[in-house]
């Protein structure tokens, strides 16, 4: 009984005490159809997801690498930015919060599509033609690819041990099924 006391359950005692749980997200492409902002939206939620939210430059960096390395740096994609019903404050509807970092193209914002003369309300990130900036578009725009995140929790302790406690973390075999279902789904 001594044994398990010191070997198994004050180590635990100790882990739980000192460590802390820090949230880490992960981001899926959605590229096999374009769509508008609000259908990306609810695709999103619909895999569990939400639209991606971009909260530091670590996260836009992370995003524009994926897009790279995955091969789509000549498409367009949808973020869950927007001034939607703010009083044309952007902010973040995955998350609620209003933008802090910000990596707008030049110009950009410019509020109006000069082409149809409608407003633009939701932000997007642009092809690496453009830097991979952020524009905002209009929202029903059909010609958009997007980002969904999912976030994950993770369990780090002092001694550098990382439990992934992973709520309802997506394996490679769910974002197989992710992909399956948007190529089947005949909603949108
Ligand atoms: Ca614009």
């Amino acid at each position: 009984m001594k044994l398990i006391l010191v070997c198994v359950i004050l180590p635990l005692i100790f882990v739980s005490a000192y460590g802390q749980f820090c949230q880490q997200k992960s981001y899926h492409l959605m590229t096999l159809t374009p769509t508008n902002w609000f259908k990306a939206f609810a695709q999103c939620r619909s895999f569990d997801m939400t639209l991606a939210s971009v909260s530091s430059k670590e996260e836009n960096d992370r995003i524009v690498q994926l897009i790279e390395s995955e091969g789509h740096s000549d498409k367009r994609f949808w973020t869950s930015g927007t001034k939607l019903g703010n009083d044309g404050a952007y902010y973040w509807m995955g998350t609620g919060k209003s933008l802090g970092f910000t990596n707008w193209a030049s110009g950009q914002p410019d509020k109006y599509d000069w082409g149809t003369n409608e407003p633009e309300a939701c932000i997007e990130f642009m092809s690496k033609n453009w830097d991979s900036k952020w524009n905002d578009a209009r929202c029903s725009a059909e010609n958009y690819h997007f980002i969904c995140e999912k976030t994950h929790l993770s369990y780090l302790s002092p001694i550098h041990f990382n439990i992934e406690t992973n709520i309802d973390s997506m394996s490679r075999a769910n974002q197989s099924k992710v992909i399956q279902r948007e190529k089947s789904n005949t909603t949108f």
